[in-house]
């Protein structure tokens, strides 16, 4: 299978070999009492490039469109509709940077470093499995970064307003979701209807409303999954099979809602509870969780796109014609508060209103380096959670281990003040 895909096989074992060390040392060794139906995520990240690449396989030489994406605003109701499969491919881990270095300047986001030179690469058989690829006009570094990729493989770009709450840029996504489903519609040689659509956005809610149940229970006291175990279950949802997430993730909320009936958790009752807001967590992106969760907190919640931003929302499912459920896509979309956007003021508003419903001590606003979008918003994020007496600690940081000292200093001297 990998030479079909033409993977470069060496770097591809060092990175397979790496992988269960450091989740066995961030997951396994130092969590007691998980919840019993996390073990799946357990085997999933075990088998990373295993059972899941060759479903993909085999279901594309069965002729189904395989697609790759970066951004929660490229809808996967579309995809999904036209039998096509949808892979989010955000890059969380510095090792791939030596492919991507000489085409990009050092001052560039980690979370684009890596996708980059997963890409470039040729060490992500998702990537490399993925007939084309969707970017979209969110940051400055993303857009160019499409510009590279696109000399690789095929890359549609969606673009994006940039003032979002303007009735003319609701039009200007409709009329991109439009082009984008002309665009999936003949790459999968198969026609958009009311129904398949229908039958795609409720797949697609109801994973998302697992999602919400699976994160909900960690409004309680005790918390019954660790932040790093509900970061994880968030991340495999951006490239696993839909319907297996579903059963999984039925079966883990159900488990989660049973414990909070008990009142079992992970940690103690009264442990400092924080939540993480800010730029995207990809797989195998776990250093910020493990340094909280080593420093005597607990993460409730993230106001990220590897969180609530993920399972925010409904997609209406009135509407008889394509276009009318385009436009309801289009809704549902535009609700979600990302920095790229201007102004971004629903964001920070989330972030108060998340505050409330987690029972949360204190916030982290976590950036990548790099990220100029939600650097600045962090700054002003900071002074405004501060006036409502809302404690607040700023990161900015990358995949690197080296500053990991440094962050759990901070954090620790952050939580004591809790
Ligand atoms: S909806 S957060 S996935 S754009 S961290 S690459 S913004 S320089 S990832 Fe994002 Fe969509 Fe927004 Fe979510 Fe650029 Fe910042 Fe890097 Fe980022």
């Amino acid at each position: 299978m990998w030479k079909g895909l033409g993977i470069d096989i060496t770097k591809h074992d060092q990175l397979i070999t790496a992988l269960p060390e450091s989740f066995k040392a961030i997951y396994i060794d130092p969590q007691k009492n998980r919840p019993k139906g996390i073990g799946f995520w357990d085997f999933v990240v075990g088998d990373i490039h295993g059972l899941r690449v060759s479903e993909v396989v085999d279901a594309k030489k069965k002729g189904h469109m395989v697609v790759g994406t970066f951004c929660l605003y490229v809808p996967d109701e579309i995809i999904i509709a036209l039998d096509g499969i949808s892979i989010g491919l955000c890059g969380g881990t510095n090792f791939s940077n030596y492919a991507s270095e000489g085409v990009l300047p050092v001052n560039v986001c980690p979370l684009i470093k890596s996708a980059l030179g997963f890409g470039l690469g040729k060490i992500c058989p998702y990537y490399l499995v993925t007939d084309f690829l969707i970017g979209e006009t969110t940051c400055d570094g993303k857009k160019k970064a499409w510009e590279i990729l696109g000399k690789n493989k095929e890359m549609y770009v969606v673009e994006l307003p940039q003032c979002k709450d303007r009735p003319q840029a609701r039009a200007h996504f409709i009329a991109e979701l439009k082009a984008l489903a002309k665009k999936l519609e003949a790459a999968s040689k198969k026609k958009l209807t009311p129904e398949n659509l229908k039958t795609a956005i409720a797949k697609i809610a109801k994973k998302r409303a697992l999602l919400r149940r699976v994160h909900e229970t960690r409004k309680a006291d005790p918390v019954p999954i660790s932040g790093k175990d509900a970061l994880l279950v968030s991340q495999v949802a951006f490239y696993d099979d839909p319907d297996r997430q579903i059963e999984m993730l039925g079966k883990l909320a159900e488990e989660l809602e049973q414990r909070v009936k008990v009142g079992e958790g992970v940690i103690a009752k009264g442990t400092k509870r924080i939540l993480v807001s800010g730029t995207p967590q990809a797989v195998p992106n776990w250093k910020l969780h493990d340094v909280i969760e080593t420093s005597g907190a607990i993460v409730v919640a993230e106001e990220t796109c590897t969180g609530t931003r993920y399972f925010q929302g409904e997609v209406k499912v009135t509407g008889k014609t394509v276009d009318a459920l385009l436009e309801n896509l289009a809704d549902r979309y535009l609700g979600i508060n990302c920095a790229c956007f201007t102004p971004n003021e629903g964001r920070l508003e989330d972030i108060k209103r998340l505050v409330k419903e987690y029972k949360a001590d204190g916030v982290v606003l976590y950036t990548l380096s790099f990220c100029q979008i939600y650097d600045i918003e962090a700054q002003a994020f900071e002074k405004a959670l501060k006036q409502t007496h809302i404690p607040v600690l700023t990161i900015t940081t990358d995949y690197s281990s080296e500053d990991s000292a440094q962050l759990k200093t901070r954090v620790e001297a952050f939580i004591e003040t809790l």
